[in-house]
């Protein structure tokens, strides 16, 4: 069974990504370092602290059975985690893949329909890489890391 579902994966959705993002980097004078693609916002994955203290990061995935980005690095203590899903087309989910990790981390989000975003609070102690997963598509290796730094 692995990797036979592989070759399904959206090669014509990827192909025109890279199209579009040709395109806007043609035409040139924009500001040094500002990345072409439009979808993807800057602060997706990026972890800030909000005033009562909680680790915030904000996860995007899409039709393309990704989590963008797939890999984030938090310190010991609260996060608050939210996943927006830009699909048009899919529902995906997210879950820490069970047995995975220092640690369980109990809380998930089991369904999130094209559109929709949510939010999850968990705490996390020991350090160590955290897999997690859409449970939906782990076929087709819809996965990503948590970094618990030490
Ligand atoms: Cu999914």
């Amino acid at each position: 069974m692995n990797g036979l579902g592989l070759p399904r994966r959206g090669r014509a959705l990827l192909a025109g990504g890279v199209l579009v993002a040709a395109v806007l980097t043609g035409c040139g004078g924009g500001t040094a370092g500002q990345e072409a693609a439009p979808s993807p916002d800057p602060a997706l994955g990026t972890v800030t602290t909000a005033p009562d203290g909680v680790q915030e990061v904000t996860l995007q995935t899409q039709d393309d059975y990704v989590f963008s980005p797939s890999t984030f690095t938090v310190a010991p203590g609260a996060v608050r985690l939210t996943v927006v899903n830009v699909a048009e087309q899919l529902t995906h989910n997210f879950r820490f893949t069970p047995g995975d990790g220092p640690a369980p981390v109990e809380p998930e989000i089991p369904l999130l329909t094209p559109g929709e975003s949510r939010t999850i609070e968990f705490t996390v102690t020991a350090p160590g890489d955290y897999g997690f997963e859409c449970s939906f598509h782990t076929q087709l290796e819809q996965f990503g890391t948590m970094t618990v730094s030490g």
